[in-house]
């Protein structure tokens, strides 16, 4: 198995459904990654060792994807120099308005690249990622083209019956 480019934390086993998203076209890209749950709030020193060794372990991105007050990504970008995404949760108090918020609305000086609320967030993290990686990977930006290339045909090719 390849080391690990990209690490996929979430906040909760409960965000999994939305997180596994991402997961899915990571390994649609064959672009090796790990994913695990760790909490700024429930778990914070496993956070902070995760931050502090990830460049070492040899990841390239992370994504942080948590609900509520939602300070997962920005707590992880905060202790790594590596590219930070950030997937908003769909909360059942504020409808992810609250994830989002905390999410994207970073003082300046430590950025978190956040994403849409929810599953189009995941998909779109992950697509972000495979972007990042792609700047250095030729092959894997052949294979981003041709995944726009076929999400354009499918796009044209949408019948509506009237
Ligand atoms: C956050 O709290 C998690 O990211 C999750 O979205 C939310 C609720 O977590 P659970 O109470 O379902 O574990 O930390």
């Amino acid at each position: 198995m390849n080391r690990p480019l990209v690490g996929i934390i979430m906040g909760s086993a409960s965000d999994w459904d939305v997180v596994k998203e991402a997961h899915k076209i990571l390994d649609e890209f064959d672009v090796p990654h790990e994913y695990r749950v760790l909490s700024a709030h429930r778990a914070p020193a496993a956070v902070t060792e995760y931050a502090l060794s990830a460049e070492k372990r040899g990841l390239k991105v992370i994504i942080g994807a948590a609900g509520g007050a939602a300070h997962l990504a920005g707590v992880l970008a905060a202790q790594t120099l590596l590219p930070v995404l950030g997937i908003p949760m769909e909360s059942p108090a504020l409808k992810g308005m609250d994830s989002l918020l905390s999410t994207v609305q970073m003082p300046a000086g430590i950025p978190v690249g956040t994403l849409a609320i929810g599953k189009a967030g995941a998909k779109n993290a992950a697509l972000l990622a495979i972007g990042i990686l792609a700047l250095s990977d030729p092959k894997l930006r052949d294979r981003l083209q041709l995944y726009r290339e076929t999400q354009t045909k499918s796009v044209l090719a949408q019948k509506l019956e009237g």
